[in-house]
C-alpha cells in the first residue's frame, strides 16, 4: 500500500534520527586522528536527511511503489559527508570506518581511483546501521561521502551550476568542469607530496624530488 504523509513523516524521522547518531559518532573521529597524525586530518563534516519529494521520485526512478517496504531500500536517505585535508587521508578514514563495530560497510564506489565522466571525484561507502526507537530496533542503510576539501570545492561548485542550467548543460561548460576536476585534482596530488616534503618521518630524496618535480 503506497505511503501516506504522515507515514513518509515517520520514515523520514527515523533517517534523521540516525543521520544524528552517525553524525556524533563522525564528529568523534577528529580528535583521535587529529591526535595521531599532528594535525588535522577531517576538516568538517555535512550531513542530509533527503526531503519527502525526492525519496518518492527516487522510488519512482527505479521503477518502485512507494511502500514502507520498498522506501528502505533506498540507501542515502540518510547522508553524510567527510571533507578531510588530503588525498592520502581518504583510504585513513575509509580504514577507520570499515574497522567500526557499529556500522557495517556493504558496498563502496571508489570515484577517487575512477572519476565519474562529469569529473566527480569522492570515495562512497554504504553502510548498515542498527538503531533503536520507540517501535523497537532496526537496521537501515546510510550514504558516507569521503572527499578532499579540494574535490568539495569542485562537487558544490558544480552541482550549483548543474541545478542552474537542469539537464541542459552546454558541452563546453561540461567539457570546462571536467578539466577544472582534472587541475582541482593535480593541486590536491601536489598538496599532498608537499606536505611528505615537509613532514619530517616522510622527508627521503625520492619524495623531495618528487614535490620539486611536481611544483
Ligand atoms: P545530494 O543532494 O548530494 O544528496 P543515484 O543516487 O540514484 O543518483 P547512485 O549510484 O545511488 O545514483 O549514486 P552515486 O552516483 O553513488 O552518488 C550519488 C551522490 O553522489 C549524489 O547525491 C551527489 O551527492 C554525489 N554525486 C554523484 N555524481 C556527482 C556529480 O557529478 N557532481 C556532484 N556535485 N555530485 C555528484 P544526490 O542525491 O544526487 O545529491
Amino acid at each position: 500500500m503506497s505511503l501516506n504523509s504522515q507515514q513518509l513523516e515517520g520514515i523520514l524521522a527515523c533517517y534523521k534520527q540516525i543521520e544524528s547518531e552517525l553524525r556524533v559518532k563522525l564528529e568523534s573521529l577528529k580528535s583521535p586522528l587529529e591526535m595521531k597524525f599532528g594535525r588535522p586530518v577531517i576538516l568538517f563534516i555535512e550531513s542530509r536527511t533527503k526531503k519527502g519529494n525526492s525519496l518518492i521520485e527516487k522510488a519512482r526512478r527505479y521503477g518502485w511503489q512507494v511502500t514502507e517496504e520498498t522506501i528502505h531500500r533506498i540507501k542515502d536517505i540518510a547522508g553524510l559527508r567527510i571533507i578531510v585535508q588530503h588525498l592520502d587521508d581518504i583510504d585513513r578514514v575509509v580504514d577507520v570506518l570499515h574497522q567500526r563495530t557499529d556500522l557495517r560497510v556493504i558496498d563502496e564506489k571508489d570515484f577517487v581511483r575512477s572519476p565519474k565522466t562529469s569529473g566527480y571525484r569522492s570515495y562512497h561507502l554504504i553502510v548498515e546501521y542498527d538503531y533503536n526507537d520507540l517501535r523497537g530496533p532496526a537496521t537501515r542503510y546510510a550514504e558516507i561521502q569521503v572527499r578532499t576539501v579540494g574535490q568539495h570545492f569542485w562537487a558544490v561548485l558544480q552541482h550549483s551550476m548543474m541545478y542552474k542550467y537542469g539537464l541542459e548543460v552546454p558541452s563546453h561548460v561540461a567539457e570546462n568542469l571536467r578539466l577544472i576536476a582534472e587541475e582541482t585534482s593535480n593541486m590536491d596530488e601536489k598538496m599532498m607530496v608537499m606536505r611528505w616534503a615537509v613532514s619530517r618521518d616522510l622527508e627521503t630524496d625520492e619524495v623531495r624530488d618528487y614535490a620539486e618535480k611536481l611544483v
